[in-house]
């Protein structure tokens, strides 16, 4: 699959991103970032699985829930974090806040505060790579309950009548805000959607990264030879409630507890996969937990250090 050197970064990120979710948590509650925070705890696999398909020339768009698909595409903590808190030295300069941030370089095009929107922007760029006759891709994560908005059928019918650059990338996460998928979607396999659009459409578990690499390679390769999309469909559950505004109630505690026991949590699972095939020991796993806390804590303080935009530069950016 990959050589173990990469195996072990996997863990690493989806370690981070863990991490990430409760200090963010922190900070927010200690007014250190404005706003509600979408938090993605339980769903590491999808965003760290999925990035490590696709090179830096290629872009994702994410959606408001987008920290481990920022992760993923290999952006930095630090900034990151800076960014969630508003100061200069964060990947948009203190404008983007948590669900914005873009990284050019990195070929991160962002999240979007439009449910759904993302996909149609997406699909915009796979239609240019095909135009232009490149094999780059472009990858556009969304949740179940996008996949019951307008824009998502045109866009799957416009990406598939064209065989654009793209693969369509759906957590299912079971919650469409407060509402369970079995309240709001008519199917109970989203990827079964596709065959109304004559593309491939698989459904994984997105708590195993292993599936959502295999399926994200193949998505990825049909897309850069020309194919069209893929829908990916994957598995996964929301941990913490919708954001950091989130009264909860409505998430059966059964069911939580379910998602995050180790037989299902997607981290406890590489973890014993990576001792399993030999490709960590079980002191290499502790040697990774205290350098993906060490990395938040790190990115944490320099976002607290960091100074807000100075008010000169208010204007700046700004498209009219
Ligand atoms: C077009 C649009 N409709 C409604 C909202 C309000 N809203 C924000 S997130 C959300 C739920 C999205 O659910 P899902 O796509 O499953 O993503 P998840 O929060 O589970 O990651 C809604 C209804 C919005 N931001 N945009
Ligand atoms: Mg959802």
């Amino acid at each position: 699959m990959f050589d173990h050197e990469t195996m072990k970064l996997l863990y690493r990120r989806m370690k981070v991103v863990r991490n990430l979710e409760y200090a963010l948590k922190e900070q927010h509650a200690a007014g250190k970032i404005r706003g509600p925070v979408h938090l993605c705890v339980g769903q590491e696999a999808t965003g760290v699985g999925a990035g490590i398909c696709l090179r830096d020339d290629d872009y994702i768009t994410s959606t408001h829930r987008g920290h481990a698909h920022f992760v993923g595409k290999g952006l930095e903590t630090r900034l990151m974090v800076a960014e969630m808190m508003g100061k200069s030295t964060g990947y948009c300069g203190g404008r983007a806040s948590h669900m914005l941030i873009a990284s050019k370089e990195k070929g991160c095009l962002g999240g979007c505060g439009i449910v759904c929107g993302a996909l149609g922007i997406g699909v915009g760029y796979g239609l240019s790579f095909k135009m232009d006759k490149s094999d780059r891709v472009c990858l556009s994560f969304l949740g179940d309950g996008a996949c019951n908005e307008g824009m998502f059928h045109e866009a799957m019918n416009m990406a598939a009548l064209w065989k654009t650059n793209n693969v369509i990338f759906a957590e299912h996460n079971m919650y469409g805000l407060t509402v369970r998928a079995d309240r709001h979607l008519s199917v109970e396999n989203i990827s079964d959607r596709a065959k109304a659009y004559g593309i491939p459409g698989v459904t994984i578990d997105g708590n195993d990264i292993i599936q959502v690499i295999e399926a994200t390679q193949e998505a990825v390769a049909h897309a850069r030879a020309g194919n069209g999309p893929t829908l990916i469909e994957a598995k996964t559950y929301r941990i913490l409630g919708f954001s950091t505004g989130d009264k909860g109630g409505y998430q059966a505690q059964e069911e939580v507890d379910a998602w995050s026991a180790p037989q299902r949590d997607a981290i406890a699972r590489y973890a014993s996969y990576l001792v399993e095939k030999k490709i960590c020991t079980p002191a290499e796993i502790d040697a990774l937990d205290k350098a993906a806390a060490d990395e938040v804590d790190d990115a944490i303080q320099f976002g607290l250090d960091s100074p807000y935009p100075d008010a000169s530069t208010l204007m700046e950016g700004i498209y009219a």
